[in-house]
Formats: structure tokens, C-alpha cells, sequence
């Protein structure tokens, strides 16, 4: 116990939760955890069914009287999700089903409710899962688009965690070849080839450390998606725009500039890439106090946009003019910026080189689209790799990395000892990834962020 934390309740009670979605359905499904659950079986269903294999049976409150008629599945830990004796009931997914049956599992003894993200957790504490396959389930529960599902699913079946183990278990063998060298120390000198071997070993852990980092915004992207801001004077035609890509009425469109004040998001799936197209304000200098902040949001935005889609009137032909057609801004983020003519179908003839769209006779849309598409398949498309795609997968990283260059440093001035104390650290940091070492602390924060069910 770290921090006075509150401790999970009792591993001792038999938990129980509905952990199919909330809300009317084809068919629910309830999990039970815990050292009751035979009796849970015995009690509801009348006996308990074969191992693994579902039973069709009535299942019945306490009293006897029924509630729906289902599947009850048995597993028996520590073969189950949790570790533990498990069952799950798939009824009815009517409201009333389900409040009849947790209300009936709430009135047996030595039951109670789930906390959120309590099956995950025994399944971590009984050595199910591994931390960052815990996280993998998260994601994968939230994703939205194929790449977001194949990265998780990367992190949850343990490549991540296989990746982070071996780099500890090199650093953990370094460590007992420092140490073991220390002895040396007192004797007169660290024998070269061990110093030798002892800095070759950091210097391959940096490089592999530090292209585990390179891939984190990468990784982030898949995981987050991209932010595609559409910009440009009031009246350009942004709404019409992000209505289009949306497919559906997201914003207000009228011919009184000004219209959009607040910023507006759609996500969307592109090419199985998480992204969050934003309508904005209008920019302009002489606008109103209400409209003078969304213009100011909408900048704010586009700083750290990863593309800005700036929309500029056909028929304002100076601006064609001199824009170009693609440039990079901004340092902190990648930005990239297109200049996209709007209204196509209001000129004719020239396009002054810039590709121009109408979302009026769907000139040009197509080719925007999968110019979209391309976009953010190469900024952040799933590339098979098991990629850092957690902030706090990034900062233990950092912390092996910078440990493992103060240890080449000490290394440098034969300071075998501090060198060793530095592989101890980023070893630690390493473990903690997975959960092998661990704090209360960090769990706390992993579980509370699950759904309750989960
Ligand atoms: N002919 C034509 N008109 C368009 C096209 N796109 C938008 N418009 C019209 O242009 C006007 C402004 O469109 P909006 O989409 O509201 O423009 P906006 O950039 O969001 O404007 P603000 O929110 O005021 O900054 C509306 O009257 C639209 O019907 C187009 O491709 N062709
Ligand atoms: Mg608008």
C-alpha cells in the first residue's frame, strides 16, 4: 500500500456485474467472480453445468420463483478471465431482466457488486494479464476503427509486455555483471573485457529503448486519432465541408458569414484511422466578442492540428493566387497545412493549380477524400509493429532510457557501482510496465479508468 490509498475491497467476496452493454438488447450477460459462485450456480440455476460448456436452464431468484430462461456457463479457476471460480448468465437483455437478476445475486450472501475494472484486477492480481495487457483490453473496448482494434489488440495479447520483459531481464544481467565487477574494483581494476561488454550491452539497450520512443507518436496517433481542423474566412464554406464528410448535418450552413462560432467535431473513420475533423469560426479581424473567442479557439486548434484543411472561395482569386498548395508549419507539432479552393462550381474554367472542391455538385470531393485517406493511412495507419500508444509507457521508457546513458556515463569513469545502481532504476521502470513492480497507485489510476464489467 502506497499513499494511504483506500484498499480494494476483499478478493474474498464473489463479485458480480453486468458486463454486456447497458441499455435493451438481443441478449445480457452477467459475470460472477469469486469462491461463491458454485453456490450462485447451485442456487439459480438448480446445478452446476459441465465445465466450459454452456446449459440452457431457467434461472431463478432465491424465493424460486423464475426470472428468464438462459445459458449458465461454469469456469473453473483458476482456467477462468479472473483467475477465480467464474460464471457467466446470458439472458433476455431487457431492462427488467437484468434489474431482476442483479437484485437477486445482490440478496445472496457473500455477493456484492463489482468496482469498476475489479474482474480486470483479479485478473492481474491472480497473473492473468500483465498491466499493458490490461490497458490492451481498454483499448480495445474503446476502439472505434480497425487500426485502433489492431493496435490493441497487439497490446492485449501480451507483444508489448513480451517486448518491455526482455529489455528488463538484458538490463536485470547487466546489472548482476556490474555488481559482480564491483568486487574487482576493490582488487585493483574492472578486467576491460568486462567493462567492454558492460558498455556494448547499454549502448544496444539505448538504441532499442530509443526506437521503442521514436515509435510512440506514431503509436499515439493510432491510438488517439488525428486532428483535421478546417479553416478559413467566414463563409468559405467550412460547414458545407465537414457536413460532407460527415455525412450528416453537424453544423449550421448559411450564407451570413459568421455562422460557426463554436468548434465542432465529428469523428470519423478514415481508412481505419480515428479522426477528428473540426468546423470553426471564420477568420476574420473585425469580428464580435462572441465570435472574437471562437475565432480564437479555432487558432488555438490549428497550432496543434496534425492537418489544417484551409478553405479559401474560388471566387477570391487573389488569394489563389499567391497561396501554396501544401506547406509544413509549427515545430512543436507537425502540422500540415492544405489550401483547398471551395465552390468549385461557382467558377469556371481556371483553378489557379489549387485543387478546388464544391460540396454543392461533389466536384473534387472524391479526390479530396482519398487524398484524406492517404494522409492519415501514412500519419497514422497501423503498421503491424507493437507500438507505445500510452503517456505512461512513454515516460518509463524515458526514465530506463536516461538511466541506462547516466550508466554508460559512470561506466566511462569506471564508477562500476554508481553504474549499477542506474541499471537497478531502469530496470525498476521497466517492471513497472508490466506490473511487476507495481504501486497501488498506478493500479488505482489503470482500473478506475475501466467500465464497470470489465
Ligand atoms: N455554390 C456553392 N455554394 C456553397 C458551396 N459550399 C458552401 N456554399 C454556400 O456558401 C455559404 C456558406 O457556407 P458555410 O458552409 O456555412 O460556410 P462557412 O465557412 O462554414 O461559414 P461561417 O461559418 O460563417 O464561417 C452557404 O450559403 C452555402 O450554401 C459550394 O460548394 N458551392
Ligand atoms: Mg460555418
Amino acid at each position: 500500500m502506497v499513499h494511504g490509498q483506500a484498499p480494494m475491497k476483499s478478493m474474498i467476496d464473489t463479485i458480480f456485474a453486468l458486463s454486456s452493454g447497458h441499455g435493451r438488447s438481443g441478449v445480457a450477460v452477467i459475470r460472477v467472480s469469486g469462491p461463491a459462485v458454485r453456490f450462485v450456480l447451485e442456487t439459480m440455476c438448480g446445478n452446476i453445468p459441465i465445465r466450459r460448456m454452456a446449459r440452457l436452464c431457467t434461472i431463478r431468484d432465491s424465493g424460486g420463483e423464475a426470472i428468464d430462461r438462459g445459458l449458465a456457463l461454469f469456469f473453473e479457476g483458476p482456467r477462468s478471465f479472473t483467475g477465480e471460480d467464474m460464471a457467466e448468465l446470458h439472458v433476455h437483455g431487457g431492462k427488467a431482466v437484468v434489474q431482476a437478476l442483479l437484485g437477486s445475486l445482490a440478496g445472496l450472501v457473500g455477493l456484492r457488486p463489482a468496482e469498476a475494472g475489479e474482474f480486470a484486477r483479479r485478473a492481474f492480481e491472480n497473473g492473468k494479464l500483465d498491466l499493458t495487457a490490461v490497458e490492451g483490453i481498454a483499448d480495445l473496448i474503446d476502439s472505434e476503427t480497425e487500426g485502433q482494434r489492431r493496435a490493441a489488440l497487439v497490446q492485449a495479447d501480451g507483444r508489448l509486455a513480451r517486448t518491455y520483459e526482455a529489455l528488463r531481464s538484458r538490463v536485470v544481467e547487466l546489472r548482476g555483471l556490474a555488481e559482480a565487477s564491483v568486487d574487482f574494483v576493490d582488487e585493483g581494476d574492472v578486467p576491460a573485457s568486462v567493462t567492454r561488454q558492460l558498455v556494448s550491452g547499454c549502448e544496444e539497450l539505448a538504441k532499442e529503448l530509443m526506437s521503442l520512443k521514436e515509435g510512440f507518436q506514431r503509436g499515439r496517433l493510432v491510438r488517439d486519432g488525428l486532428v483535421v481542423v478546417i479553416a478559413g474566412k467566414p463563409n468559405a464554406g467550412k460547414s458545407s465541408l465537414v457536413n460532407w464528410l460527415a455525412n450528416r448535418d453537424i453544423a449550421i450552413v448559411s450564407d451570413e458569414p459568421g455562422t460557426t462560432r463554436d468548434l465542432l467535431e465529428a469523428r470519423l473513420d478514415i481508412a481505419g484511422v480515428a479522426v477528428s475533423v473540426f468546423d470553426t469560426a471564420g477568420l476574420r479581424d473585425s469580428a464580435q466578442s462572441v465570435e472574437a473567442e471562437g475565432i480564437r479557439r479555432a487558432r488555438e486548434l490549428m497550432e496543434r492540428a496534425d492537418l489544417v484543411i484551409e478553405l479559401v472561395d474560388s471566387g477570391s482569386v487573389q488569394l489563389l493566387e499567391t497561396g501554396t498548395t501544401e506547406d509544413n508549419y509549427g515545430d512543436k507539432y507537425e502540422t500540415t497545412r492544405w489550401r483547398i479552393g471551395s465552390k468549385a462550381d461557382l467558377v469556371t474554367g481556371k483553378t489557379y493549380g489549387l485543387s478546388a472542391i464544391s460540396t454543392k455538385t461533389g466536384t473534387g470531393t472524391s479526390e479530396l477524400l482519398k487524398r484524406l485517406e492517404a494522409f492519415a493511412v501514412e500519419r497514422a495507419g497501423f503498421t503491424g509493429e507493437a507500438l507505445m500508444t500510452h503517456e505512461r509507457h512513454r515516460e518509463a521508457v524515458t526514465m530506463a532510457l536516461s538511466g541506462i546513458e547516466r550508466c554508460s556515463r559512470h561506466l566511462e569513469s569506471d564508477e562500476v557501482e554508481l553504474a549499477a545502481e542506474e541499471l537497478r532504476m531502469a530496470g525498476d521502470a521497466l517492471g513497472r510496465l508490466t506490473g511487476a513492480i507495481h504501486t497501488e497507485d498506478v493500479l488505482g489510476q489503470i482500473f478506475s479508468s475501466f467500465c464497470i464489467g470489465k
